[in-house]
């Protein structure tokens, strides 16, 4: 379980260039973070969350994406 507030500064510590979009090569570049991620959206590899998740044409997940997959996983709190 993740509150908003753990789950916004774990986006804010992936995106590590700071454009406001995690991508697929941050999540590999974190794989501790990218664990974290996993268990609590119940998706296993960053791949199917960002091919399940991510809206954008470049395949980079926003916060608010990121934040919907926690919550249908019933882990937000
Ligand atoms: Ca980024």
């Amino acid at each position: 379980m993740a509150t908003e507030q753990e789950l916004q500064s774990l986006f804010d510590t992936l995106d590590g260039d700071k454009d406001g979009l995690v991508s697929i090569n941050e999540l590999f570049l974190s794989p501790g973070l990218s664990a974290i991620i996993s268990s609590e959206t119940g998706i296993s590899s960053p791949q199917e969350l960002l091919s399940r998740y991510a809206s954008g044409s470049d395949g980079s997940i926003t916060f608010e994406e990121l934040k919907q997959a926690v919550k249908n996983a019933n882990n937000l709190t």
